[in-house]
């Protein structure tokens, strides 16, 4: 399928065509580097992805006792909560805004609680297409304390208008997200993403992004904006997959994680797996909500 040149895709499935020599970045490089001034419980963590990943027995109990949740944003097709309560009860919830048909929060947007669904401009952002709730599983299965703020880009076809993008990151940011995941992919950029993408940074949100399942030796947009971490796919055994976008690893930012045959929740009800840079990328921000969790949580 073609990339119209304002939609990005969904970045489920890989493509075996890429021959790229690949190289592991080191876990110890990688920081969260977003300027984070208001955000002070983003800096001077003694924790790092390195130790995270080595622990999964720790990661796998954190639940959190108290304080403010980390906030995972997912831009994706939606969440499928009807058939998966896990999903629901990891939903984020709009402390400025009630169920009442009124615009409380005044952002243009009535009752928009748990997110808001870009595509048909309403509260309910359903999963119609099965990626989101697959993401959503994900993040949730690598970090069972965070809230999903859910933001629906994605049509029932997988593809999701630049315009929704850039209007659902600024919301994110409006809404004091702690991280922004971006489980898609476009070969071409967009003027307006990049500038949400950039007041995200500014703000001190962590940006994901799926580094895109083409073999290309760089990463897709939004994953090659400065500042972006670009999420690539290995197996299990850490080995990368030859579809996995940017491979080099030349980029301080691109990260080699684990994106192949990961357990994920299916739209509809019960489990599957999923393979592909987004699944990567959605491992790589509930690694992220840990750390932000870590963070806090040692203060
Ligand atoms: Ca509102
Ligand atoms: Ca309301």
């Amino acid at each position: 399928m073609g990339l119209a040149e304002s939609t990005a895709r969904s970045q489920a499935g890989g493509l075996a065509d890429g021959t790229t020599q690949w190289l592991s970045n080191s876990w110890s490089e990688l920081q969260p580097s977003g300027k984070a001034k208001r955000r002070r419980r983003h800096q001077g963590s003694s924790a790092s992805l390195a130790e995270l990943a080595q622990q999964p027995a720790r990661l796998k109990n954190l639940v959190a006792p108290g304080g403010p949740p980390i906030v995972v944003a997912l831009l994706d097709s939606g969440i499928d909560t009807d058939h998966h309560q896990s999903l629901s009860n990891s939903l984020w919830n709009n402390s400025k805004e009630s169920a009442d048909g009124i615009d409380n929060s005044k952002n243009g947007m009535i009752d928009d609680i748990t997110g808001w669904n870009f595509v048909g401009n309403n509260p309910w952002a359903n999963d119609d297409e099965g990626h989101g709730t697959m993401m959503a599983s994900i993040i949730t299965r690598q970090a069972p304390m965070v809230r999903l703020m859910n933001l629906k880009v994605m049509d029932a076809n997988g593809t999701a208008n630049m315009r929704y993008i850039s209007a659902a990151i600024d919301y994110a940011v409006e809404n004091d997200a702690d991280v922004i995941n971006l489980s898609l992919g476009a070969r071409s950029s967009d003027a307006s993403v990049t500038r949400a993408i950039e007041k995200a940074l500014e703000a001190g949100v962590i940006v994901v992004a799926a580094s895109g399942n083409n073999g290309g030796k760089k990463s897709l947009f939004p994953a090659n904006v400065p500042g972006v971490w670009s999420a690539g796919a290995t197996d299990r055994k850490g080995n990368i997959k030859e579809w996995s976008n940017g491979g080099q690893g030349k980029g301080p930012q691109h990260v080699l994680i684990h994106g192949t045959k990961l357990k994920a929740l299916k739209m509809g009800g019960g489990n599957g797996h999923t393979t592909g840079t987004s699944a990567a990328a959605a491992h790589l921000s509930g690694l992220f909500a840990n750390l932000l969790y870590l963070q806090q949580n040692q203060r």
